[in-house]
């Protein structure tokens, strides 16, 4: 079962421009089926905690101002393969580098402000999920 689920969040940027249902109906038309989802914004300690794998990485005091600066949709997918194929679905970090018909490459703005967050492993995906989301709030 846990290799069926991913996490992913509709990123600040995004959520602003009015993106939130067409990134929605991508996943959706990908293959992946909703279990939780909620619209909230990170406090800037929440953000950080979030990406603290990349504290020590340039960006990361960008990244943790950019993640909290407004409203997000965050969400628990599932699908056979989750992980892996979200991670084809949204494309590479860097919107210049993502495939044509991947979301990144239609509604990223920067390798920075980039649309969408996927997670990058099973363990991963369970943790940020129930970061999120308590069992009750996953159907
Ligand atoms: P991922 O989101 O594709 O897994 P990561 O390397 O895990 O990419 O980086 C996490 C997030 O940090 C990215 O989605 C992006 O928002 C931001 N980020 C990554 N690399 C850079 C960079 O070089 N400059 C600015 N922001 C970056
Ligand atoms: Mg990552």
């Amino acid at each position: 079962m846990a290799n069926n689920r991913t996490f992913t969040m509709i990123k600040p940027e995004a959520v602003a421009k009015g993106y939130t249902g067409a990134i929605l109906d991508r996943m959706v038309q990908g293959g992946f089926r909703i279990v939780a989802m909620k619209k909230t914004q990170l406090s800037k300690a929440e953000a950080g905690t979030f990406y603290e794998v990349h504290a020590e990485r340039p960006f990361y005091g960008e990244l943790v101002d950019y993640m909290s600066s407004g409203p997000i949709v965050a969400a628990i997918l599932e699908k056979d393969n989750a992980v892996t194929d979200f991670r084809t679905l949204i494309g590479s970090t860097d919107p210049t580098e993502a495939a044509e018909g991947t979301i990144r490459k239609d509604f990223a703005e920067s390798k920075a402000q980039n649309a969408v967050h996927g997670s990058d492993s099973d363990e991963n995906a369970q943790i940020e999920g129930s970061y999120f989301f308590s069992g009750r709030e996953m159907y």
